[in-house]
């Protein structure tokens, strides 16, 4: 008897412990619930959610309410015979049928909101998202918008993550270039990604796709209200998985058609022109620039390679010899070896002007400059 009743005390005690816990602990997280919706999708979703929040409450409270009423009205005495039923075929179809009806009332709307979620027809723009380890690339595919793009990349400063300064009001969602898209009108999102399965994600908008590589997935928003969304990379990704956040900035018609235009004038204004005459120097000091940006990593800065993997560049026959096989190998790369195919990614302006480089950079001295419009009719 005295063991007993102070197991009770300890189990009343536990179940309050746990109340105390629950109580405090919803206090402590204030904004308990999903960000506020900004697209008529993810008010379903919120109008979903809620639904079935309400519903699983009142199948926790019949469930619950009968087990506890029969552990305290059954509840075992001394010498109590304990009843003895089965196969009661009313019970049984009862409670096939309920479980079913419950399941029917949630799968009907839900599936309504996912299919409105999938359906990307019928958009004013559409935009791709690359996933970079651990970066977005944004392509502005189709729209006003059209030929814009860019990199988005992380700009909390390193101190914050480093705790070496106090953290920002968006630490770790805050980025260079943001997405910038008008108002009211609906956009296409296509992912896809470079290095490993990435995911693109806003919870404001209910919209998240995985973003994977040789695939093209798509997703679409219409955001109701003008302001500034923030998301991150949902999918598991490497390393800096947790620096690589998405931001949207909706802003009204007129501001959208501003932007691009500055974009569009900005683009404009570093498009090189195939045919311009540049002079030595000049190609040297560009083609510096591309060579740091696309060749170092196997090539070295000092023009030394990584022998035997990757060849040396400063005294290579092909560098110093006539400039045909040199052009042939950075347009066309070299079958079977890590040595890429250049023509694809560069303009004649980097070609030309990482060619001349290297035959006029370490111990190189050509003394030869080549002209952008040389690559054009070598390129396939
Ligand atoms: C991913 C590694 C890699 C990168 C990046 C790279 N290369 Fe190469 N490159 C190679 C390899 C490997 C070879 C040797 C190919 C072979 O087996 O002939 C090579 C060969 C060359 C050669 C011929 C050298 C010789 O003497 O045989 C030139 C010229 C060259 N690369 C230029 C470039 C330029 C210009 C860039 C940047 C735009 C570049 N490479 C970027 C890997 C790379
Ligand atoms: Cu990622």
């Amino acid at each position: 008897m005295q063991q007993s009743s102070g197991r009770k005390i300890g189990q009343w005690a536990l179940v309050v412990g746990f109340l105390a816990l629950a109580v405090a602990g919803s206090a402590y997280a204030l904004e308990w619930n999903l960000q506020p919706a900004v697209t008529k999708i993810a008010d379903d979703v919120h109008d979903l959610h809620e639904y079935v929040m309400a519903l699983i409450v009142v199948i926790f409270v019949g469930v619950f309410g009968v087990m506890f009423y029969s552990v305290f009205a059954h509840r075992k005495a001394p010498g109590r015979k304990a009843a003895n039923f089965h196969e009661n075929t009313t019970v049984e179809i009862i409670w096939t049928l309920i479980p079913l009806l419950i399941l029917v009332v949630i799968a009907w709307p839900a599936t309504r909101a996912v299919i409105a979620q999938k359906d990307t027809t019928n958009s004013d723009m559409t935009i791709k998202v690359t996933g970079y380890q651990w970066k977005w690339g944004y392509d502005y595919l189709k729209g006003e918008g059209e030929g814009i793009s860019f990199v988005s990349q992380l700009s909390t400063p390193r101190d914050q993550i480093e705790g070496n300064a106090p953290k920002g009001e968006h630490y770790l969602l805050e980025v260079d270039n943001e997405v910038i898209v008008p108002v009211g009108k609906k956009v296409r999102i296509l992912t896809t990604a470079a290095d490993v399965i990435h995911s693109w994600g806003v919870p404001a908008f209910a919209a998240k796709q995985d973003a994977i590589p040789g695939f093209i997935r798509d997703l679409h928003f219409r955001a109701t209200k003008v302001g500034v969304y923030r998301g991150q990379c949902v999918e598991l990704c490497g390393k800096e998985h947790g620096f690589m956040p998405i931001v949207v900035r909706v802003v009204s018609a007129a501001d959208y058609t501003a932007w691009v235009g500055e974009q569009k004038k900005k683009i404009a204004a570093s498009a090189d022109d195939p045919t311009k005459t540049y002079t030595l120097d000049e190609l040297k000091a560009r083609g510096e620039k591309v060579y740091t940006a696309n060749c170092v990593a196997c090539h070295q800065a000092n023009g030394k390679g990584t022998p035997p993997a990757f060849p040396p560049l400063d005294g290579s026959k092909i560098a110093n010899g006539p400039k045909g096989p040199h052009l042939d190998i950075v347009i066309n790369g070299k079958q079977g070896t890590a040595m890429a195919a250049f023509g694809k990614q560069l303009n004649d302006t980097e070609i030309a002007a990482v060619v001349t480089y290297e035959r006029n950079a370490w111990g190189n001295k050509t003394g030869e400059a080549i002209q952008p419009a040389e690559i054009r009719p070598l390129r396939k």
